[in-house]
């Protein structure tokens, strides 16, 4: 049986990568931060296979006992402050997680090793924030970075600091730079689950507006179940790599609205959208579209789910929370 640790555990991938691993017959093991976190009983009840293991990305000397603990075949390093809008007002403990938090994890992995004959494997969670203001439409693996945001200049690091460790230790180390990706388990304060959350409640009758900032970004938005399985299929591969997961299209914010007060059946949807400038960044990110060629030829790999089916989705589900909840 396959060991593996996930760090992120309570966030929306990782719950998705719990779920995928066990389904697959791994032993799962999960890092958990903080005392008495109270996300634990929600994943542990969403699967009752899953270990918690104490650790933060923060504290080295926590990983590296993680890491001795699980004596895993595979680490996914899903754990960051991955919130762009907040890294601009928490710079230090952005780089701190999300930039150093990486390193930190590579170094346990180093440290403690793994079996001579099946190192431990790793992944990284590479984002599509470090090309920013983009030199090249769409991206790929060998579009440079610009980052745009203390969260985009903190995954640079953490996406280098993975290949040095590839190139330098021999480590298999592979990153997935990864498009937006959403679904039902989003948190609340990205702009997809904001918005299909505020339409099922408008539509519910327990919210007038929803109040939003730049509606022109575009966004290159795919299923989170989908992009789990990218992942995992790169940590298979005999050779360590890094690969650019996306859907090949993008959408404006507008659009996204537009899309989920239809699966609504709400017209005029102008009428419910508040625009106000607190919900703006001091840089944007204006379009983002990915070039994921290399994932379909060498993991065999393309997005299932449609852009309309990615938001329906949600917005089901949201709708189908907030009845339960009233
Ligand atoms: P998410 O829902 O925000 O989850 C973040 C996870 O990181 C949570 O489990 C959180 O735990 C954990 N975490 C935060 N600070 C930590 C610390 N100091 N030590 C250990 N764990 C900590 O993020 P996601 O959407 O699942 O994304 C997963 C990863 O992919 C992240 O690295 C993200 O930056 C990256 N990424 C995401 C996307 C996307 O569109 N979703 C795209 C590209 C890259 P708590 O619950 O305890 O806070
Ligand atoms: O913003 C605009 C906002 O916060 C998307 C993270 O998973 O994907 C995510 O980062 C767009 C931006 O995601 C609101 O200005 C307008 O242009 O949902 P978001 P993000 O910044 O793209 C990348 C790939 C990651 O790696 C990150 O971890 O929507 N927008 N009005 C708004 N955004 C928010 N959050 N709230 C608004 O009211």
């Amino acid at each position: 049986m396959k060991r593996a640790l996930i760090t992120g555990i309570t966030g929306q991938d990782g719950r998705h990568m719990s779920q995928l691993l066990t389904d697959k017959g791994y032993q799962v093991f999960g890092l958990i931060r903080g005392q008495n976190n109270p996300k634990s009983q929600i994943v542990t009840q969403e699967n009752p296979a899953l270990e918690l293991v104490d650790g933060d990305l923060r504290d080295l000397s926590s990983l590296v006992a993680a890491v001795e603990q699980v004596q895993p075949d595979e680490v996914y390093n899903l754990g960051a402050m991955s919130f762009v809008a907040l890294s601009f007002r928490q710079p230090e403990l952005t780089a701190d997680i999300t930039g150093l938090g990486v390193l930190r994890m590579l170094e346990a992995i180093r440290i403690v090793g793994g079996a001579e004959n099946n190192p431990i494997r790793f992944y990284q969670a590479s984002s599509s924030e470090m090309f920013g203001q983009v030199r090249e439409t769409p991206q790929n693996e060998s579009t440079p970075f610009h980052p745009r945001s203390p969260y985009g200049v903190a995954k640079v690091f953490g996406h280098h600091m993975t290949v040095n460790y590839r190139e330098s230790y021999g480590l298999h180390a592979s990153t997935g730079i990864c498009f937006n990706h959403e679904g039902p388990r989003r948190g609340l304060e990205f702009v997809t689950r904001k918005i299909t959350n505020g339409v099922a409640r408008i539509k519910l009758g327990l919210q007038d507006t929803i109040t939003l900032g730049n509606l022109d970004a575009r966004r290159d938005w795919g299923y989170a179940g989908d992009f789990v399985d990218a992942m995992w299929r790169m940590v298979q591969k005999d050779k360590a790599s890094d690969y650019v997961i996306a859907t090949g299209e993008t959408h404006t914010v507008q659009e996204f609205i537009e899309r989920a007060f239809a699966a609504a059946e709400i017209e005029d949807w102008e009428r419910y959208i508040v625009k106000d400038p607190r919900f703006e960044r001091p840089a944007e990110v204006d379009l983002l579209l990915g070039d994921a060629s290399k994932a379909r030829s060498e993991l065999d790999w393309d997005a299932k789910v449609s852009f309309e089916e990615l938001v329906t989705m949600m917005y089901e589900n949201d709708l189908a929370e907030e009845s339960r909840r009233r």
